[in-house]
């Protein structure tokens, strides 16, 4: 019986994701990493330290810098990020996703925020979605990021209940690994998301009738 749904935000509420390349391919630029489209989708939901570890290694440039010169580097990249989330308006949620919240809200359901982005809450703000959410996970407070399951057992936490009656929305593969460690029931948004319990093309797609119907 589900009585709670963890949000992913970047993918699933709005599509932060092209501000989170742009920003990471001037820094690419800079270090002399070749950007890639693949390189962006591999940084999908991966934490902030980590996404810059990845960009240095795809370049063989790990070992170029010292730990301070790496906190600079992320640093310097999410001023750029923030500079350019500042645009995000109620507009800029996705398809469908409005609605869908409001519906949860509306029938009872606890809703908790399970992302890997320290500006989650400033997002939220922006798209005049914050109150809708019981609990937002404070992802500066985790061990491990995703594809570790803390996040979500942080999240279910947050909305007092057991994982077993939460249902968590990813549009990343490692999201989706972590749901699953997690013992939550996991709904995938997009392609390539196989391991995911429940598939749903794009968030228009995701109503919760349509949730009750693939669960049935
Ligand atoms: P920040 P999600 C993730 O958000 C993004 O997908 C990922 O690209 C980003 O590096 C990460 O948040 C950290 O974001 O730099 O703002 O703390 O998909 O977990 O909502
Ligand atoms: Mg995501």
């Amino acid at each position: 019986q589900i009585k709670g749904f963890a949000f992913d935000l970047d993918g699933v509420v709005t599509d932060t994701a092209r501000f989170h390349s742009q920003a990471w391919h001037a820094l690419a630029d800079q270090v002399g990493t070749p950007w890639t489209e693949e390189l962006a989708q591999q940084l999908k939901g991966i934490s902030r330290m980590d996404s810059l570890e990845m960009i240095l290694a795809a370049g063989h440039h790990q070992d170029d810098y010292t730990q301070t010169e790496k906190e600079a580097l992320a640093e310097q990249k999410n001023v750029a990020y923030q500079d350019l989330i500042k645009t995000l308006t109620p507009a800029d949620i996705l398809p469908g996703m409005a609605d869908f919240i409001k519906s949860l809200q509306a029938a009872g359901y606890r809703l908790a925020v399970a992302s890997a982005s320290k500006n989650a809450p400033f997002i939220l703000e922006q798209l005049k979605l914050r109150d809708y959410f019981d609990f937002i996970v404070d992802p500066s407070l985790l061990a491990h990021g995703k594809p570790d399951p803390e996040i979500f057992e942080r999240a279910a936490q947050g909305i007092d209940l057991p994982v077993s009656a939460v249902l968590a929305l990813e549009d990343s593969v490692a999201g989706i690994q972590a749901i699953n460690a997690a013992g939550e029931i996991s709904l995938g948004i997009g392609d390539g998301l196989d391991q995911a319990q429940l598939c749903f093309p794009d968030t228009q797609a995701v109503t919760l009738a349509a949730i009750k119907a693939a669960l049935s």
